[in-house]
């Protein structure tokens, strides 16, 4: 029984030092309940009392070496195991990374938040409102008649008969006229919508920024001033500003407004046509009926209003000749601004 022990150790050792040995069958085979150490114990009652307890011994002592082996064996096991899977996961960090592609904003962007800056050091709030209005905030708050050529279907598009796309910003200011007291200072920036076809200076879409003052005592002095900071902030210190009387509806009087050529200062040049004056915006004092309808006392207080397009001051800024650039989001035009 002795050797028969003695064996049973060699042949379990013998098996746990095979490549990939697989543990659990080499316990169940020696240490299990039908295994060979086992059916050696059972045998036990065949030996005398004198060799029982050193047979006893001995098999202890065998089960307890195979159960350290089978340990130590799992242990290394699982070391190799993870060895495979780190070298199968090894990262080379020398190998050059693939370059990432980073965009920037586009111009049209860029520009209205040059020009939000400049309003907001001067103390202007942006405010936000719906592309899809009421023909009452886009014409009749804006002291806009019924027979207006603007509210014409062909300028216009309706959703409903009093429902419709925004054709300016002004409906933004109409709203908070309603529910803001003054002092007001705001600029609303954002997408317009008017029944153009598309070629190079016209597109159905385009982006504006209107802006309003309300107070005590706002005279045209204070519109010449404020857009006068604009104009030297937006287009170089140098920069004038000159007023054209004009027609609006929504103010009284109204002036177009001409910066000098920001290429030439006023020399003229291709840019502004030999004029030296390049058309920018339009502005005006804000009619007393718009006041009016704003909930808002006109012998009390005035204001003054602007508006400018974005996509103009883009095309004279970077001298692009055609606004349908802007729109086609083509890469190699955007990367060069
Ligand atoms: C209120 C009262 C008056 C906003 C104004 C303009 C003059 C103007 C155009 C310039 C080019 C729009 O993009 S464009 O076609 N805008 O000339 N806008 S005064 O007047 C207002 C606004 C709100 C309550």
């Amino acid at each position: 029984m002795k050797e028969k022990l003695e064996q049973i150790k060699l042949e379990a050792v013998s098996m746990l030092e095979a490549e990939n040995a697989d543990l659990e069958q080499i316990r169940i085979r020696f240490l299990g309940k039908k295994g060979e150490l086992t059916s050696v114990l059972r045998g036990m009652g065949a030996l005398s009392a004198e060799e029982r307890p050193v047979i006893g011994a001995l098999a202890n002592e065998v089960r307890q070496y195979i159960e350290e082996r089978l340990a130590d064996a799992a242990v290394a096991q699982k070391a190799k195991e993870n060895e495979k899977k780190l070298a199968k996961e090894k990262l080379d960090v020398t190998l050059p990374g693939s370059k990432i592609k980073i965009g920037k904003r586009h111009p049209l962007s860029q520009v209205q938040e040059e020009i939000e800056n400049i309003f907001i050091g001067m103390g202007f709030e942006i405010v936000d409102g719906p592309e899809v209005e009421y023909d009452y905030y886009n014409f009749t708050a804006l002291n806009t008649p019924e027979n207006h050529p603007a509210r014409d279907t062909q300028d216009t598009f309706y959703i409903t008969e009093n429902i419709l796309l925004r054709s300016q910003t002004s409906c933004v200011q109409a709203r908070t006229m309603e529910h803001k007291a003054p002092p007001i200072r705001v600029i609303s920036p954002g997408r317009v919508y008017r029944s153009d076809a598309v070629d190079a200076t016209h597109s159905p879409m385009f982006h504006q920024i209107e802006g309003l003052v309300i107070d005590k005592g706002i005279t045209m002095g204070d519109l010449k001033g404020t857009l006068e900071i604009f104009a030297k902030n937006m287009f170089g210190a140098d920069t004038k500003i000159r007023f054209r009387p004009h027609h609006f509806p929504f103010t009284e009087p109204s002036a177009e407004v001409d910066v000098s050529c920001f290429v030439c200062g006023g020399e003229g040049c291709r840019l502004c046509k030999g004029e030296g004056w390049i058309e920018i915006l339009g502005a005006g004092m804000v009619h007393p009926n718009v006041l009016r309808m704003g909930g808002i006392d006109p012998e009390v207080y005035s204001g003054f209003a602007f508006g400018l397009g974005i996509e103009r001051v883009v095309m004279r800024r970077y001298n692009i000749d055609d606004m349908r650039l802007l729109y086609e989001n083509d890469v190699r035009f955007l990367e060069q601004f």
